[in-house]
């Protein structure tokens, strides 16, 4: 790994990107955003694939060290074809979110129809069999992430509606994981700075001593297209509703060529993390809707940066 700082705040692994369409072994268009588990030793990636047909379908990737992956021979989650999820998963199902829960794994993902994103909630025990539970929004929200444990008595998740074409990220409480309410905007996107167009949540939140550590992304819309950057923002422990800080300067913004073009320029865009034993924090990106690429930190040097600046 590089000690090299660069000009973000993130370090990038130097061999990125770690997957690209050569590791597939399928015929497909792009691999890009992912959320990464370790699960029984290893590590895990569940892949948003998109097919050559235009919509996309998770796949399951391997890995002993959490550099070097394959990745199995079939999807594992591919759009419903029949049943109550077919007709809101027919543009595909997008960005999976993992959050261990119990040994339970939900994945909070997109789906997308013709009346738009929405957001579901799947679950795994294995990585062997995947289970559709519910739709948990209606259509005009995505970038669902589940918190790792119940707060106030109450399971907790981040959003992003997109009323009036402004996208904040929301909060809401379920006592089922089915049932949410109480919504409340938490971080809207701010006039004039790399996150002013829009943000959504981006790692399902992590406990510190400091609070809930969110690692978001935001973006900023310039006159060639938006570019989306990574940044983090603190929320109050025994009151998630409550911003306690936020980074002014991203983590992480495009610049390497891998980065900066494929499918969609100027993207690096983020659907989880892992926390090492040494305090390392490994968070794994799509890079231009195109590959997977890692960066990492360690992780009380992000908390402090995100309440210091
Ligand atoms: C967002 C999401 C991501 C995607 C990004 C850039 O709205 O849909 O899946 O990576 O746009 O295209």
């Amino acid at each position: 790994m590089s000690t090299k700082k660069g000009r973000d705040f993130l370090h990038r692994y130097e061999k990125n990107p770690i997957i690209t369409l050569e590791n597939i072994p399928f015929r497909c268009n792009t691999v890009f955003n992912c959320s990464p588990v370790k699960h029984k030793g290893n590590y895990l990636l569940l892949l948003r694939i998109e097919g050559q047909q235009g919509y996309s379908f998770f796949a399951l990737a391997r890995s002993r060290d959490g550099f070097h992956f394959s990745v199995e021979e079939k999807p594992v989650m591919l759009p419903a074809k029949q049943g109550p999820f077919a007709r809101y998963e027919t543009k595909g199902i997008e960005d999976p979110r993992i959050t261990e829960y119990n040994g339970t794994y939900y994945i909070l993902f997109t789906a997308v129809s013709p009346w738009g994103p929405r957001i579901e909630i799947a679950k795994t025990e294995d990585f062997n069999s995947y289970e559709r539970i519910a739709f948990i929004s209606e259509p005009g929200n995505k970038d669902g992430v589940l918190f790792p444990e119940k707060v106030n008595n109450r399971f907790v998740r981040l959003d992003r509606p997109i009323g009036k074409g402004i996208g904040s990220i929301w909060i809401s409480f379920s006592d089922d994981l089915i049932h949410w309410g109480s919504h409340r905007v938490l971080i809207s996107p701010r006039p004039g700075m790399w996150d002013s167009y829009r943000v959504g949540a981006s790692v399902p939140p992590i406990k510190t001593a400091k609070g809930w550590l969110e690692i978001y992304h935001g973006v900023k819309m310039t006159s060639t297209g938006p570019i989306y950057k990574i940044g983090s923002a603190l929320l109050d422990l025994t009151d998630p509703a409550k911003l306690i800080a936020r980074c002014s300067e991203p983590l992480l913004a495009p610049r390497e060529l891998y980065e900066r073009i494929g499918d969609v320029n100027n993207v690096v865009f983020a659907c989880g993390a892992i926390i090492e034993p040494d305090g390392e924090i490994k968070i794994y990106y799509g890079a231009a809707d195109t590959c997977i690429c890692m960066a990492t930190a360690q992780f009380n040097d992000i908390i402090k940066r995100t309440v210091e600046c």
